[in-house]
């Protein structure tokens, strides 16, 4: 049953089912009952695994293709109408053609199958920086996971009316061929298309492709941002509570900083931290003229492995109910699950995530792919902020920026106005390590961690942050820090301890933004003096700490280089306040 009268949408849906020749086309209503009858359905197919209903309850297994269990960067385009317009971090695919060649993979994909009908809300349904997708596909198991992972149902649709004011976001499984894969954004269209593949990042189009792709577009013609950022907030005893949103590369540990428990002298002393997000923000100025954030989300997609009690207590808490875990092992023993990392204790009697016998005591092979994932909802987390669902978002005081640094780049730094900080988050990267294919030691730069990420091109990007700084009053702007927890020894150890002790670097810009402590002003911008950073309880020496804050002027003069060259890939996009920076931190080198 149609569950709304909106032509656009109903043109959208019938103009899909007809292509995809559907033999049924199924709204999704946000009933639980229905959820339950297409869980029931996934299990009887074999689609997904029930897990054990005491110790997991509404928790399910799921195992993609081997050749799809990642978001593939090669094969995802933004089809701006100009090339131009996509700019050097993207692959361009032009519109008509891709249009052309999608269509016709479209054409009887969904032949003998059901189209399922979602309509999805990123933020809070009919919140001031909510907006509207409608996703179709012939996947039940992306119908669960956009089920945690957005805000689903006739409710959404309610809100939308007659407006044309939503993504539309077509799916289709087809025969999950690489050669054949295509995750294409057409951001002047509001449209997404993935075809051929059935892993999350791939094929949830409400997150990577609508929240990060189209949303950086829509934020730059609208006036807000779109941001590959968690959002935590900080209580301390006395004050009101800090919000801040940070930006890392992939698989930098951005969910165990969302939900990150500080040290127990902390604790002592009343200092908490809540998660409002751990992967996107949607960043919009308020009323008051400061800038507020919403996680357009409403679960986590978060990697398995390396997740435990001690790494990250609340996301393990998070998946012990109502959980989608994809790719990770089964353990026979009990039905439950186990990835590498989890404990000490494999289960011998087990299935790995390719789906064969699998004995974790014995087996030289992973049990779950290194890419393993649980989809959980975000209410589950201990430590969910109260302002989660607050449709007008939370006042942001600081952005970070931080990579993979094993040298140049201190443990913090703070940025010497907006325009430098948007500096700062431009030159983000990462250095290449041993696990990934190429060279090693090469920084690969990462732009606020949105490279595989904006929907537009680059230059204009980094215009846009600056136009954002520009609309907001001097005394509202947040400030902006660099954090680097990767530090390593002449071994190639990490020096600086991590996870909650993070607590203690965070706990330093609180003072920086209260004004309660002064710094050392450096060529690259402010640095904490090591007396400033509380280090009671620490497994780390002061003179650690100290090394790790020293600017090292030659390795910077270098990394100045680098940063020139990887600037010239913007040719005269490059905002004019972007190369003034450089300048003007090769003179403040110089000094
Ligand atoms: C993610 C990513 O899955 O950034 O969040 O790759
Ligand atoms: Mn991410």
């Amino acid at each position: 049953m149609e569950m709304t009268t909106n032509k656009q949408v109903l043109d959208f849906v019938n103009g899909r089912a007809k292509l995809g020749k559907a033999k049924e086309v199924v709204w999704i209503t946000g009933d639980k009952a229905q959820y339950d009858a297409l869980t029931a359905e996934a299990i009887s197919t074999g689609e997904m695994i029930e897990l054990n209903q005491e110790l997991l309850p509404g928790c399910l297994l799921h195992r993609t293709k081997e050749n799809d269990v990642a978001r593939v960067e090669g094969r995802t385009f933004i089809c701006a109408r100009e090339e131009k317009n996509a700019g050097p971090t993207n692959n361009w695919w032009n519109p008509t053609e891709a249009y052309a060649k999608l269509e016709s993979i479209l054409d009887g994909a969904y032949e003998g199958r059901t189209m399922y009908v979602i309509p999805f809300s990123m933020g809070p349904v009919g919140g001031p920086i909510s907006k509207i997708g409608i996703e179709v596909t012939d996947s039940i198991y992306v119908v669960l996971n956009m089920r945690i992972m957005t805000r689903v149902g006739k409710d959404v649709l309610d809100v939308l009316g007659d407006s044309n004011d939503f993504v539309r976001g077509t799916h289709a499984k087809c025969d999950v061929n690489p050669e054949e894969r295509y995750i294409c954004q057409f951001p002047e269209d509001n449209a997404i298309i993935s075809v051929n593949s059935a892993y999350g990042g791939n094929v949830l189009l409400g997150k990577k492709c609508f929240a990060l792709r189209i949303a950086s577009y829509q934020g730059k013609n609208e006036m807000w941002m779109a941001e590959h950022m968690l959002i935590l907030g900080i209580e301390r005893p006395g004050k009101e509570t800090v919000y801040m949103a940070a930006a890392f590369p992939s698989a930098c540990g951005k969910t165990n900083l969302a939900m990150l428990i500080p040290p127990v002298e902390f604790q002592n002393k009343g200092y908490k931290v809540y998660t409002v997000g751990d992967d996107i923000a949607w960043i919009k100025k308020g009323p008051d003229g400061r800038l507020y954030a919403i996680n357009p989300e409403n679960g986590f997609f978060g990697v398995a492995p390396g997740t435990n009690k001690k790494s990250n207590p609340n996301a393990l808490i998070s998946t012990m109910k109502n959980t989608i875990f994809t790719n990770v092992a089964l353990n026979l023993e009990n039905n439950t699950v186990w990835w590498e990392g989890l404990d000490k204790n494999p289960p011998v009697n087990a299935i790995d995530w390719k789906g064969n016998p699998w004995n974790g005591q014995t087996s030289t092979e992973k049990g779950a792919h290194p890419n393993s994932r649980f989809t959980a909802p975000a209410i589950n987390c201990p430590c969910i902020s109260k302002e989660f669902e607050n449709p007008a978002g939370v006042p942001i005081s600081a952005f970070i920026f931080g990579g993979r640094r094993p040298n140049t780049v201190p443990l913090v730094y703070q940025a010497r106005s907006w325009e430098h900080g948007v500096f700062v988050g431009s030159i983000m990267g990462s250095e290449t390590t041993a696990a990934a294919t190429g060279a090693v030691g090469v920084v690969r730069r990462d732009p606020m961690a949105m490279r595989p990420f904006c929907g537009y091109h680059m230059g204009d990007y980094f215009q846009h942050w600056l136009d954002m700084g520009n609309s907001v009053d001097k005394d509202k702007q947040p400030k902006f820090f660099n954090v680097n927890w990767f530090r390593t020894d002449a071994e190639g150890h990490f020096v600086w301890p991590g996870f909650g002790d993070n607590m203690r670097v965070l706990d330093w810009m609180l003072k920086r933004i209260d004004g309660e402590v002064e710094a050392q002003e450096t060529a690259i911008g402010y640095v904490p003096f090591v007396d400033d950073i509380n280090l009671e309880g620490a497994d780390v020496s002061k003179e650690t700490v100290a090394d790790i804050l020293t600017i090292d002027n030659a390795a910077w003069k270098k990394e100045a280089e680098g940063i020139k060259e990887f600037y010239k890939d913007f040719g005269d996009r490059l905002p004019a306040e972007l190369a003034k920076q450089a300048d003007e931190l090769v003179s403040r080198l110089d000094k």
